[in-house]
């Protein structure tokens, strides 16, 4: 097997460093993400991801670099990225990086994609229209705004705020009542960001199965049906199932999954959380709107499922990346191959996982690549 890297050497991949929530190095993270983003919105991955992974790799130290001297045996820092580190550390501030935050089209684009629904390419299109507002969106004729953007900007106000943890807890009570009405033998876990440990998020993702195979299939359909029913319902895009047993485990990163999952927008009473709501509404109503996203594998791929939404994005791209490059297997949300056997591996639990790629276990709260 190829050597592991030397104690002390900081990997280059993100699935062998341990990275919390505290972040010694935002002043440059917060550049690096504002420069990928840009790169990102003009479709030049290369640089977007060089910036994405700088990132990374400073993200996971536990002392705040105050020399780019300091930085030369670290991985993923190129020229750019030092010499924005330089300008961060000798002025304070970065040009490029203000020059990009007051453009307007990287404004534009920013705020059009934070709409839900919205992604780059329809922001693209109405900037090229024009249009700079969202009053010059929903003025404009001849804009068709699909089902989910239509939401997207009804609820714009809350689901742009972040969820609390203790709204995410609250979340979490409302499914689980509801599938525990469902069948006794439901399996519930919060993945995503707050099971990394975030204090905060901009939704809250979960898997819902049960323990007995094939029983997953329906098991979405009577939990958005309750909620329905409950009132809790405000908007709901549901995903059949299409997964394929017998596939391999796509070579892409971006692709999603193929389980059944779904795309919600929960009414929150503020009676239900704990402290209450995390601001008060504007208009004195005493609930808000929250994102909330529910994967259904078959039970047997819990533990990739986890593995795959417990995130970060950089985590799952590494992790991805390693058992390729570093093992010559194959890692998705669905399963694990090994090319050289060619067989799939199967795990009961991440660390399963772990084991089988030759990785020592990284904890969900040491994943925030
Ligand atoms: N995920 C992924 N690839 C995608 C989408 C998601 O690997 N294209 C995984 C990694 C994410 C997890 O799913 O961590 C959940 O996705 P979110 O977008 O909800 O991200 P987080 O929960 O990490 O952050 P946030 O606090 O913004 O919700
Ligand atoms: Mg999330």
């Amino acid at each position: 097997a190829p050597k592991a890297a030397p104690v002390n050497e900081v990997s280059q991949y993100a699935c062998q460093r341990r990275t919390t929530v505290e972040n010694n190095n935002r002043i440059f993270t917060d550049a690096f993400e504002v420069l990928a983003e840009n790169y990102e919105f003009n479709e030049i991955e290369g640089r977007c991801l060089a910036f994405r992974r700088a990132a990374s790799v400073l993200k996971s130290l536990p002392w705040a670099v105050r020399s780019v001297g300091a930085t030369l045996d670290l991985p993923c820092l190129g020229e750019h990225t030092t010499a924005v580190m330089k300008e961060i550390l000798q002025y304070g501030r970065s040009f490029e990086v203000e020059k990009i935050l007051s453009d307007e089209r990287c404004q534009t684009l920013k705020l059009f994609t934070s709409v839900f629904g919205v992604g780059p390419k329809t922001a693209e299109k109405w900037y090229r229209r024009g249009l700079r507002s969202f009053s010059d969106v929903l003025a404009q004729p001849g804009i068709h705004l699909n089902r989910m953007q239509q939401s997207g900007f009804l609820h714009y106000g809350d689901i742009s705020r972040a969820v609390s943890k203790a709204e995410a807890r609250a979340v979490g009570n409302i499914i689980d009542e509801a599938v525990h009405v469902i069948t006794p033998n439901a399996i519930l876990a919060l993945t995503g960001g707050f099971r990394r440990g975030k204090d905060f998020g901009h939704d809250v993702d979960f898997i819902v199965t049960t323990t007995e195979l094939g029983k997953e299939k329906n098991l979405l359909i009577s939990v958005i049906e309750s909620l329905k029913k409950q009132g809790l319902l405000l908007f709901s895009d549901y995903q059949a199932s299409t997964f394929d047993i017998s596939k391999l485990p796509s070579h892409r990163f971006e692709a999603m999954d193929h389980f059944a999952k779904c795309f919600l927008i929960l009414r929150l009473e503020g009676s239900r959380v704990e402290g209450g709501l995390q601001r008060a509404q504007a208009d004195g109503r005493g609930w808000r709107a929250v994102r909330v996203d529910l994967v259904s594998p078959p039970a047997d791929r819990f533990a990739f499922t986890m593995l795959g939404w417990t995130g970060s994005r950089m985590f799952e791209r590494d992790l991805r990346r390693f058992a390729r490059l570093e093992r010559q297997m194959l890692l998705d949300n669905h399963a694990l191959y090994d090319k050289t056997k060619k067989e799939f591996l199967t795990a009961a639990t991440e660390k399963d996982i772990f084991d089988h790629l030759g990785l020592e276990y990284i904890e969900p709260w040491q994943r925030n690549a």
